[in-house]
Order: structure tokens, then sequence, then C-alpha cells
């Protein structure tokens, strides 16, 4: 919190309640009455703080600041997922004419395999990358589908394998080519 002074002789001095025209003797202050150039005062702890200008309290100058607690931020709770899909997301990494998917894991993966179809859902394109770790991994294109492909819109799937053998197709989409 910033007070600037304006004009005139002020200052801010916390107080105990809205009635109080008084400095508590152990709240923020900014000093004596005085040239109130600016003065900052750091609230860390959520509260209702009133202040009083002790040269003008009794007229009135005085105000509050009410300080909240910040809306709590929502863990991310995929990370104890353990039974669901572990693809979260995937995603081209630009389009038109990406290079690579990113892949966002809930955990990690033994294998994931990119299949890339047609628009005639013919498969034209696979790539294999080895075991994965959480988080977001990169899953290049194919160099060979990017070199060659003709212009046009094409579907990705992201197969994900665990050595238990089972496999989640999940992560799907599309990307386009277009130079
Ligand atoms: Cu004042």
């Amino acid at each position: 919190m910033l007070w600037k002074g304006l004009l005139g002789i002020h200052n801010v001095a916390q107080s105990t309640a809205p009635s109080a025209n008084t400095y508590d003797g152990s709240g923020f202050r900014s000093g004596a009455v005085g040239a109130l150039d600016e003065y900052a005062f750091q609230f860390v702890a959520a509260g209702t703080y009133y202040y009083v200008c002790e040269a003008h309290a009794a007229m009135g100058m005085k105000g509050v600041v009410i300080v909240q607690d910040p809306s709590p931020v929502p863990s991310p709770t995929w990370t104890a997922d353990s039974a669901g899909p572990p693809i979260a997301k995937a995603l081209p990494a630009q389009n038109p004419n990406p290079t690579a998917l990113a892949v966002q894991l809930k955990r990690g993966v033994d294998k994931l395999t990119l299949k890339i179809y047609s628009a005639a859902m013919a498969v034209v394109a696979q790539q294999e990358l080895g075991s994965c770790g959480p988080g977001w991994q990169t899953l290049p294109l194919p160099a060979a589908f990017l070199a060659q492909a003709p212009n046009g819109t094409y579907y990705f799937v992201v197969v994900a394998q665990s050595a238990s053998g089972s496999s989640r197709i999940n992560g799907l989409g599309s990307l386009v080519i277009l130079r």
C-alpha cells in the first residue's frame, strides 16, 4: 500500500478502530506529522487495518485497509491420478507446419507412439519415442513426413504404453501442412 502526500502536513498511523483518532502505539506509522511525500507499508497478513492522520483524524481523515487472503490456487490433482489416461494433452507445437507435438503426460510411460493419418484416414507416418517422464514432452514429427507430405489437414493419435502392456490412445488432434 502506498500513500502519497499531495498537499499540507499529514501522516499515516495505524489505529485500533474506526472511532479511534490516535496512533495505536505499535502498528505501522509513516512518522511524525509533516510534509508526507510517500509512505509505503506492506501488509503480510489478512485483516482489517484502520489508520488515521494524527493531525486530522478528528476531522475524519482516516481510512481502512482490508487485506484478504489470495484466492486458493487449485492444486494439480492430476499428479495423483494413477489410473486414468496418462496423456493429458497432445497439441501441435504450432499450426500450420508443426515440426513437433507437445504432449503433456500425467505420469511416466514406457513408450509413446505417434501415428499420423491422412484426411482419408490412411496411416501416412509413424514415430516412436521411448520412455518418457511426466510433464510436457516434445514428440518430433517424422522427418520424411515433413519433407514429403502434401498440403492438407492430417490427424494424429498418440498412444501411450506401459510395460504391463496396457496402452491408451487418448491424445489426438489435427495438424495442417501448408507450404
Ligand atoms: Cu492530515
